[in-house]
């Protein structure tokens, strides 16, 4: 049985907005796995250090029969494929791929945290995640719309649409 599984995008460096769209068609090519939809691509204000570029976010929903870990090395693949070098922590990065939540399982392991633990306090996660299925239920936490206006403020701002396909 597939599960539903939303990941969580950006990139700031080399083209972001074709470096996710590129993941995009990535993730539904993967083994076990298809893109069933993916949000908006939306123009973030670094979170971390402040001396690196905007960020290009998204999020999207797949359906996998990989299990958390598999799926993680897979995502760890496609960076490493995308020419993601480690810089820094929150630094600037060709791709990041994160998975959010993985159907409604908790797990906590040394390699993965889930749901993703910065979720309720990321902007740039929770309102592409609000876009594409309003209402959605994050375990504990709540309703996404819930979170969304705990935030203070929001530095997000859809990309211009001609720059989306
Ligand atoms: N890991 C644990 N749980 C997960 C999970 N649910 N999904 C582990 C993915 N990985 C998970 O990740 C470090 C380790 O986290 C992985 O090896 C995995 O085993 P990393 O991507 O190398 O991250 P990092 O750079 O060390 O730091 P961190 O804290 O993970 O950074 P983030 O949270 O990925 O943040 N500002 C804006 N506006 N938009 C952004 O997208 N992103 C970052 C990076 C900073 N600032 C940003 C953005
Ligand atoms: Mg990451």
């Amino acid at each position: 049985m597939p599960h539903p599984v939303y990941i969580g995008l950006g990139s700031n460096l080399q083209d972001p907005a074709s470096q996710i769209e590129q993941s995009f068609q990535t993730l539904d090519q993967l083994s076990q796995t298809r893109l069933v939809k993916h949000s908006r691509l939306y123009s973030s204000k670094p979170l971390g250090p402040q001396d690196q570029p905007d960020f290009v976010n998204a999020v999207c929903l797949i359906e996998t029969e990989l299990d958390p870990q598999t799926l993680l090395a897979a995502l760890q693949e496609i960076e490493h494929n995308q020419g993601r070098i480690k810089k820094r922590r929150w630094g600037e990065r060709n791709i990041d791929l994160d998975i959010l939540l993985y159907a409604d399982q908790k797990l906590q392991t040394q390699t993965l945290t889930i749901p993703h633990p910065e979720i309720a306090q990321r902007d740039f996660v929770l309102l592409p995640l609000a876009e594409i299925t309003p209402g959605l239920l994050i375990p504990e936490l709540g309703p996404v719309e819930d979170l969304i206006s705990q935030l203070e403020t929001t530095f997000v701002i859809p990309l211009a649409l001609e720059r989306q396909s």
